[in-house]
Protein backbone atom coordinates (compact mmCIF):
# COMPACT_ATOMS: atom_id res chain seq x y z
CA UNK A 1 0.00 0.00 0.00
CA UNK A 2 1.09 3.39 -0.83
CA UNK A 3 0.35 6.40 1.18
CA UNK A 4 1.23 10.00 0.49
CA UNK A 5 0.72 12.69 3.45
CA UNK A 6 0.94 16.53 2.63
CA UNK A 7 1.38 18.93 5.85
CA UNK A 8 3.15 22.48 6.79
CA UNK A 9 4.67 19.60 10.03
CA UNK A 10 6.85 17.24 8.51
CA UNK A 11 8.65 16.16 11.81
CA UNK A 12 5.07 15.33 13.58
CA UNK A 13 4.83 12.58 11.22
CA UNK A 14 8.32 10.62 12.51
CA UNK A 15 6.50 8.27 14.90
CA UNK A 16 5.09 6.61 11.19
CA UNK A 17 9.05 5.48 11.51
CA UNK A 18 9.06 3.88 14.62
CA UNK A 19 7.20 0.30 15.87
CA UNK A 20 4.74 -1.12 13.81
CA UNK A 21 4.35 1.46 10.72
CA UNK A 22 8.06 1.42 10.70
CA UNK A 23 9.04 -1.81 10.78
CA UNK A 24 5.88 -2.24 7.81
CA UNK A 25 7.50 0.38 5.57
CA UNK A 26 11.05 -1.18 6.58
CA UNK A 27 10.19 -4.44 5.35
CA UNK A 28 8.22 -2.78 1.65
CA UNK A 29 4.68 -3.31 2.97
CA UNK A 30 4.60 0.28 3.19
CA UNK A 31 5.21 3.09 1.11
CA UNK A 32 5.02 6.12 2.99
CA UNK A 33 5.80 9.58 1.34
CA UNK A 34 5.65 12.47 3.23
CA UNK A 35 5.60 15.64 1.33
CA UNK A 36 6.00 19.98 3.02
CA UNK A 37 2.63 21.37 1.57
CA UNK A 38 5.67 24.86 1.70
CA UNK A 39 7.27 23.30 -1.35
CA UNK A 40 4.71 24.40 -3.61
CA UNK A 41 4.50 27.92 -2.25
CA UNK A 42 6.11 30.28 -4.29
CA UNK A 43 6.22 33.58 -2.79
CA UNK A 44 8.90 34.42 -0.43
CA UNK A 45 7.75 33.36 2.98
CA UNK A 46 6.07 30.18 1.73
CA UNK A 47 2.87 31.47 2.33
CA UNK A 48 -0.32 28.66 2.69
CA UNK A 49 -2.88 30.70 4.53
CA UNK A 50 -4.88 33.45 4.14
CA UNK A 51 -7.67 35.70 5.68
CA UNK A 52 -11.24 34.03 5.68
CA UNK A 53 -13.90 35.65 2.87
CA UNK A 54 -16.85 36.63 5.01
CA UNK A 55 -14.77 37.31 8.09
CA UNK A 56 -14.07 35.25 11.20
CA UNK A 57 -11.28 34.00 13.32
CA UNK A 58 -8.21 32.46 12.39
CA UNK A 59 -6.98 31.67 8.91
CA UNK A 60 -7.69 29.11 5.99
CA UNK A 61 -5.38 27.63 3.81
CA UNK A 62 -4.89 28.37 0.40
CA UNK A 63 -6.21 26.49 -2.74
CA UNK A 64 -3.13 26.69 -4.68
CA UNK A 65 -0.37 25.13 -2.75
CA UNK A 66 -2.79 22.21 -2.37
CA UNK A 67 -3.56 21.92 -5.81
CA UNK A 68 -0.13 21.42 -7.38
CA UNK A 69 0.90 19.32 -4.22
CA UNK A 70 -2.09 17.02 -5.12
CA UNK A 71 -1.89 17.22 -8.56
CA UNK A 72 2.10 16.52 -8.56
CA UNK A 73 1.25 13.48 -6.48
CA UNK A 74 -1.63 12.21 -8.50
CA UNK A 75 0.58 12.55 -11.44
CA UNK A 76 3.45 10.52 -9.80
CA UNK A 77 1.26 7.07 -9.35
CA UNK A 78 -0.57 4.95 -11.61
CA UNK A 79 -5.10 5.00 -11.11
CA UNK A 80 -6.44 7.33 -8.93
CA UNK A 81 -5.82 7.00 -4.65
CA UNK A 82 -8.52 7.95 -1.96
CA UNK A 83 -8.15 11.36 -0.65
CA UNK A 84 -8.64 10.90 3.30
CA UNK A 85 -9.56 14.84 4.43
CA UNK A 86 -9.32 14.80 8.12
CA UNK A 87 -11.69 17.52 9.61
CA UNK A 88 -13.71 17.35 13.17
CA UNK A 89 -16.72 18.20 10.64
CA UNK A 90 -16.06 14.49 9.02
CA UNK A 91 -17.49 10.95 9.33
CA UNK A 92 -16.49 9.57 12.18
CA UNK A 93 -13.36 7.01 11.31
CA UNK A 94 -14.69 4.29 12.75
CA UNK A 95 -12.86 0.16 12.75
CA UNK A 96 -15.38 -0.38 9.80
CA UNK A 97 -13.97 2.88 7.61
CA UNK A 98 -9.85 1.65 8.62
CA UNK A 99 -10.82 -1.79 6.89
CA UNK A 100 -12.20 -0.53 3.93
CA UNK A 101 -9.04 2.27 3.64
CA UNK A 102 -7.37 -1.25 4.16
CA UNK A 103 -8.27 -2.53 0.88
CA UNK A 104 -6.90 0.08 -1.45
CA UNK A 105 -3.93 0.21 -2.89
CA UNK A 106 -3.25 4.52 -2.15
CA UNK A 107 -4.58 6.46 -0.01
CA UNK A 108 -3.29 10.29 0.26
CA UNK A 109 -3.86 12.23 3.47
CA UNK A 110 -4.15 16.18 3.50
CA UNK A 111 -4.09 17.29 7.28
CA UNK A 112 -4.51 21.26 7.52
CA UNK A 113 -3.85 23.34 10.60
CA UNK A 114 -5.59 27.17 10.82
CA UNK A 115 -9.11 26.85 10.50
CA UNK A 116 -9.10 23.92 7.58
CA UNK A 117 -8.70 24.07 3.84
CA UNK A 118 -10.62 26.52 1.19
CA UNK A 119 -13.86 24.13 0.25
CA UNK A 120 -13.18 24.33 -3.44
CA UNK A 121 -10.02 21.95 -3.16
CA UNK A 122 -12.22 19.41 -1.95
CA UNK A 123 -14.89 20.05 -4.22
CA UNK A 124 -11.92 19.77 -7.32
CA UNK A 125 -10.82 16.45 -6.12
CA UNK A 126 -14.33 15.48 -5.32
CA UNK A 127 -14.73 14.99 -8.57
CA UNK A 128 -11.89 13.00 -9.88
CA UNK A 129 -11.44 10.93 -6.83
CA UNK A 130 -12.77 9.41 -4.15
CA UNK A 131 -12.69 12.13 -0.98
CA UNK A 132 -13.43 11.40 2.57
CA UNK A 133 -13.80 13.80 4.90
CA UNK A 134 -12.53 12.15 8.60
CA UNK A 135 -13.19 12.77 11.81
CA UNK A 136 -11.25 10.61 14.83
CA UNK A 137 -14.06 12.09 17.25
CA UNK A 138 -16.29 14.04 19.01
CA UNK A 139 -13.48 17.26 20.05
CA UNK A 140 -11.27 19.63 18.57
CA UNK A 141 -7.58 19.46 17.85
CA UNK A 142 -5.32 22.07 16.46
CA UNK A 143 -4.64 20.16 13.04
CA UNK A 144 -4.85 17.08 11.30
CA UNK A 145 -1.60 15.51 11.66
CA UNK A 146 -2.24 13.49 14.99
CA UNK A 147 -5.74 11.64 13.25
CA UNK A 148 -3.25 10.84 10.46
CA UNK A 149 -1.01 9.22 12.87
CA UNK A 150 -4.42 7.25 14.45
CA UNK A 151 -5.77 6.33 10.97
CA UNK A 152 -2.18 5.13 9.08
CA UNK A 153 -1.53 3.31 12.43
CA UNK A 154 -5.22 1.78 12.26
CA UNK A 155 -5.24 0.99 8.86
CA UNK A 156 -1.78 -0.64 8.69
CA UNK A 157 -2.13 -3.55 11.15
CA UNK A 158 -4.61 -4.37 8.98
CA UNK A 159 -2.46 -4.88 6.05
CA UNK A 160 -1.42 -8.81 5.65
CA UNK A 161 1.49 -9.67 7.42
CA UNK A 162 2.05 -6.67 9.21
CA UNK A 163 1.39 -7.64 12.62
CA UNK A 164 3.15 -11.35 13.49
CA UNK A 165 -0.39 -13.11 14.71
CA UNK A 166 -3.48 -12.76 12.13
CA UNK A 167 -5.53 -14.00 15.19
CA UNK A 168 -4.69 -11.28 16.88
CA UNK A 169 -6.93 -8.70 15.33
CA UNK A 170 -9.51 -11.19 15.03
CA UNK A 171 -11.00 -10.66 18.56
CA UNK A 172 -10.34 -6.93 18.59
CA UNK A 173 -12.79 -4.48 19.84
CA UNK A 174 -15.07 -3.34 16.93
CA UNK A 175 -13.33 -6.47 14.84
CA UNK A 176 -16.39 -8.59 13.41
CA UNK A 177 -17.60 -11.74 14.46
CA UNK A 178 -18.72 -13.57 17.68
CA UNK A 179 -17.75 -10.79 20.00
CA UNK A 180 -18.62 -8.09 17.22
CA UNK A 181 -20.45 -5.09 19.54
CA UNK A 182 -18.62 -6.30 23.27
CA UNK A 183 -14.87 -4.34 24.14
CA UNK A 184 -12.40 -6.75 24.59
CA UNK A 185 -12.45 -8.11 28.29
CA UNK A 186 -9.49 -7.88 31.05
CA UNK A 187 -6.04 -9.67 30.18
CA UNK A 188 -3.03 -11.09 32.37
CA UNK A 189 0.03 -12.60 32.29
CA UNK A 190 2.61 -13.48 34.64
CA UNK A 191 3.35 -14.01 37.70
CA UNK A 192 0.22 -15.79 38.97
CA UNK A 193 0.28 -13.34 41.87
CA UNK A 194 1.41 -10.01 42.04
CA UNK A 195 1.13 -7.71 44.95
CA UNK A 196 -1.40 -9.85 46.93
CA UNK A 197 -3.46 -9.80 43.57
CA UNK A 198 -4.33 -13.29 41.89
CA UNK A 199 -5.76 -13.63 38.74
CA UNK A 200 -9.44 -15.36 37.61
CA UNK A 201 -9.16 -19.13 38.74
CA UNK A 202 -11.12 -19.94 35.11
CA UNK A 203 -7.83 -19.02 33.19
CA UNK A 204 -5.94 -21.60 35.00
CA UNK A 205 -8.59 -24.54 34.30
CA UNK A 206 -7.69 -25.28 30.84
CA UNK A 207 -11.09 -25.58 30.06
CA UNK A 208 -11.98 -23.70 26.64
CA UNK A 209 -15.41 -23.73 26.87
CA UNK A 210 -15.96 -22.31 30.32
CA UNK A 211 -12.67 -19.73 29.60
CA UNK A 212 -14.38 -18.50 26.63
CA UNK A 213 -17.81 -18.33 28.30
CA UNK A 214 -15.74 -16.22 30.78
CA UNK A 215 -14.30 -14.00 28.18
CA UNK A 216 -17.84 -13.18 26.76
CA UNK A 217 -18.99 -12.20 30.17
CA UNK A 218 -16.56 -9.51 31.12
CA UNK A 219 -16.70 -8.49 27.36
CA UNK A 220 -20.44 -7.84 28.03
CA UNK A 221 -19.66 -6.21 31.35
CA UNK A 222 -16.98 -3.87 30.37
CA UNK A 223 -19.25 -3.09 27.26
CA UNK A 224 -22.62 -2.18 29.56
CA UNK A 225 -20.40 0.17 31.61
CA UNK A 226 -18.10 1.82 29.36
CA UNK A 227 -20.11 2.26 26.25
CA UNK A 228 -24.17 0.74 26.82
CA UNK A 229 -24.78 2.69 23.40
CA UNK A 230 -23.29 -0.03 21.11
CA UNK A 231 -25.38 -2.52 23.35
CA UNK A 232 -28.22 -0.47 22.51
CA UNK A 233 -27.59 -0.27 19.26
CA UNK A 234 -26.73 -3.94 18.41
CA UNK A 235 -28.96 -6.57 17.25
CA UNK A 236 -30.25 -8.10 19.77
CA UNK A 237 -29.78 -11.53 18.65
CA UNK A 238 -25.93 -11.03 19.11
CA UNK A 239 -26.53 -11.43 23.11
CA UNK A 240 -28.07 -14.67 24.57
CA UNK A 241 -29.84 -15.29 27.75
CA UNK A 242 -26.42 -15.43 29.64
CA UNK A 243 -25.85 -12.42 28.62
CA UNK A 244 -28.79 -10.77 29.68
CA UNK A 245 -28.65 -12.16 33.10
CA UNK A 246 -25.09 -10.13 33.77
CL1 LIG B 1 -9.56 14.89 11.74
N1 LIG B 1 -8.97 17.21 12.84
C1 LIG B 1 -9.01 18.10 13.84
N2 LIG B 1 -8.38 19.27 13.70
N3 LIG B 1 -9.65 17.90 14.98
C2 LIG B 1 -10.26 16.73 15.09
C3 LIG B 1 -10.26 15.76 14.09
C4 LIG B 1 -9.60 16.04 12.95
N4 LIG B 1 -10.97 14.70 14.53
C5 LIG B 1 -11.39 15.02 15.73
N5 LIG B 1 -10.96 16.23 16.10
Amino acid sequence: MRLDIVTIFPEYLEPLNVSLVGKARARGQLDVRIHDLRDWAHDKHNTVDDTPYGGGPGMVMKPEPWGEALDEILASGEGAPVLVVPTPSGEPFTQQLAVELSAKPWLVFTPARYEGIDRRVIEEYGDRLDVREVSIGDYVLAGGEAPVLVMVEAVARLLPGVLGNVASHQDDSFAPGAMADLLEGPVYTKPPEWRGRGIPEVLLSGHHGKIARWRRDEAFRRTDRNRPDLIERADPAAFDKKDREL
